[in-house]
């Protein structure tokens, strides 16, 4: 019997280490992770357009993936996952500080030690039979000074292959991480061994254990059990927002749940803005939106749509990168109407997940097609006509596709110095209250809309409707430490830069009497973008509120719009001073969870919106 070393040194010797790694801590590393796993066979992923092939092919000879018809979807795929494991997992997801105040009510938390002991166990052994995939990658353009390097070992073929349609990832990695460079080590199992004889399955995943794992003080990821999007794409939400948000507080940049704009004036003047919303807000609608016909002269352009790195310049401006180089989007909703360009990406080169597959080999999901097919093969792989009475695509079914295929793609994405952000946007789902748009009057106003913001809860992310859940910068299940830190670095930031952006705080959202939606959205946002880039260009007016600057009707475009009139653009840009008063208190209840660490300046702001508010309803 060989001993557990000389096991792992064989499975090592024979993977071929390349000759490009050249870094003895993550040789050591990995040596550690195989010796613990004991996977059967270690691979290196190159990045190739060659290895993506084989692993795919590979992957439909396991009956874990199924090509889609070439002549309709080239070079794409679907996969179906196990059907409890659809989503990220807010419950089993953990941030181990030493103290657990610094990890904040925001997260949970479990002492490091408690942890790696509990994780120790479940590893241990945990790739028997499987290959342990080493998938080098870049989380912003390769070699860029506001990007990061992460190595994640994974022992499912589907993450190899997302991450090459999600991040910079290949072998190019090594040489930007040269001998001693820094990495942030991602180790994630999908938690099922196959011992000896044991038949693999098409999703394999551990139903009775599953954790995703953060340790601030070593910056490092562990993720059990779970092969599905966040929990196990780990450049994603567990370094690109909950570590590295705790690596820009140490290092003085911002990391943020936003996604990032280019916006084209008719003069041909450029100015990039940045977004923060919720999950189920329409962010990749809004990343990707098409100006309505009336202003066909004013161009969106996409960096990015879901993550931002934000970096302070030596002009004093802030410079965002998009740390990604994929999507991976939310299938349902994506239609015709809602996101021709997000539809049109998707027409090759994508991996779907729990979507519903046509009779003719191609992908169907809720919104792609005004009636559904007559038949279908459902998320769960069950025949499905429209009368089942159920969803034929998952509602966090996903697609994953490189940000090369966006046609609205900005070309200054990939530069390695960022775009420069002339306005914060924060934006939540809100029935009332929150007008249309709003206008901090300097930066700690707009932090404090941003920290106290809002959305209602949706069905498919809950199973509650209209309870309103404080959601700060839209970080609450990403920022990885106490949120009143948070705030203190967000204040800290503004004031030690020379041209702070502005700060909007925007809801598309709200709706009348009858239900209905007051604001028709989606392109007609423009109207909303153009009144913040020329007010952060200082040519545009305003008018003066209590939380705010709001437009006035003439300081908008409603060209081509006449069912906007002035009567409802007041309602639209309504503060109603008792509803705010109402919202305030709510607010209040949020500061009382943080108050260890809320900064004061915020304490203060509230106080006296407070008082500006009574004197106006008086
Ligand atoms: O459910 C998941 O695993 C993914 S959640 C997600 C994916 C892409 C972009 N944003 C999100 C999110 O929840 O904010
Ligand atoms: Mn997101």
């Amino acid at each position: 019997m060989m001993s557990e070393q000389n096991l792992a040194a064989d499975v090592i010797r024979r993977s071929g280490v390349p000759a490009c790694v050249n870094h003895p801590r993550l040789l050591e590393w990995i040596r550690a992770m195989v010796e613990l796993c004991e996977p059967t066979r270690l691979y290196w992923c190159d990045g190739s357009k060659e290895e993506y092939d084989r692993l795919c092919n590979e992957m439909i000879e396991g009956g874990s993936m199924i090509r889609l018809n070439e002549a309709k979807r080239p070079n794409s795929f679907l996969v179906r996952s196990d059907p409890a494991d659809v989503a990220r997992m807010e419950d089993r997801t953990f941030v181990c500080t030493v103290d657990p105040e610094d990890a904040g009510p925001n997260n949970n938390w479990v002492a490091p030690a408690e942890m790696k002991a509990t994780l120790g166990g479940l590893f241990k052994g945990c790739m028997r039979g499987r290959t342990m995939y080493v998938i080098p990658f870049s989380m912003g353009p390769l070699g860029s000074h506001i990007a990061h390097i992460g190595i994640e070992l994974s022992d499912s073929p589907y993450v190899a292959v997302s991450m090459r349609l999600m991040t910079r990832m290949g072998e190019k990695v090594y040489d930007v991480l040269g001998t001693d460079g820094e990495f942030v080590p991602c180790m994630h199992s999908v938690g099922m061994p196959l011992e000896a004889g044991q038949a693999d399955i098409a999703w394999p995943s551990n139903r009775e254990h599953k954790y995703i794992v953060h340790y601030p003080a070593t910056k490092e990821i562990w993720s059990f059990g779970s092969g599905y999007g966040g929990n196990a794409l780990l450049g994603k939400k567990c370094f690109a927002l909950r570590i590295a948000s705790i690596m820009a507080k140490e290092q003085g940049w911002l990391a943020e749940h936003m996604l990032i704009l280019g916006i084209t004036a008719p003069t041909g003047e450029k100015s990039y803005v940045a977004a923060a919303f919720p999950s189920a807000c329409g962010k990749t609608n809004l990343a990707m939106l098409i100006p309505p016909k009336a202003m066909d002269d004013w161009k969106v352009t996409t960096v990015g749509e879901d993550i931002a790195w934000i970096k302070p310049g030596r002009d004093g401006r802030l410079y965002a990168i998009n740390p990604e180089a994929g999507y991976f989007g939310v299938a349902p909703g994506t239609g015709p109407d809602t996101n021709p360009t997000a539809l049109a990406m998707l027409d090759a080169d994508t991996i779907f997940t729990n979507v519903a597959l046509t009779a003719d080999g191609d992908v169907w999901w809720e919104g792609m097609t005004p009636t559904p097919p007559k038949e279908l093969i459902d998320w769960q792989g069950k025949p499905w006509s429209p009368a089942s009475g159920r969803a034929a695509a998952h509602p966090n079914s996903r697609f994953t596709v490189s940000a090369e295929r966006c046609a609205t793609l900005d070309p200054e994405w990939d530069n390695p110095d960022g775009v420069p952000i002339s306005a914060f946007v924060f934006g939540g789902r809100r029935n009332d209250t929150v007008p249309l748009v709003v206008e901090g009057f300097n930066w700690t106003y707009g932090v404090y809309m941003a920290a106290t913001m809002g959305s209602e809860t949706t069905a498919a992310a809950t199973g509650a409707v209209g309870v309103v859940r404080r959601d700060p910068f839209a970080m609450l299940p990403f920022c990885g430490y106490h949120f009143g830190d948070y705030f203190n670095h967000w204040l800290r930031i503004g004031h030690s830069i020379v041209h702070a952006p502005k700060i909007f705080c925007v809801n598309w959202f709200q709706r009348d009497a009858n239900g209905g939606f007051m604001w028709p959205g989606f392109g007609e946002n423009m109207r909303v973008l153009k009144w913040i880039v020329q007010r952060s260009q200082g040519k545009v007016g305003a008018s003066e509120t209590a939380l705010g600057w709001i437009p006035q009707f003439e300081d908008m475009d409603f060209r081509g719009m006449p069912e906007v009139t002035r009567e409802r653009f007041g309602q639209l840009t309504r503060i109603d001073p008792k509803s705010w008063q109402r919202e305030l208190d709510s607010h209040a209840e949020l500061f009382e969870q943080l108050k260890a660490r809320l900064p004061r300046e915020l304490v203060l702001r509230r106080e006296l919106f407070k008082l500006d508010l009574s004197r106006q309803a008086a």
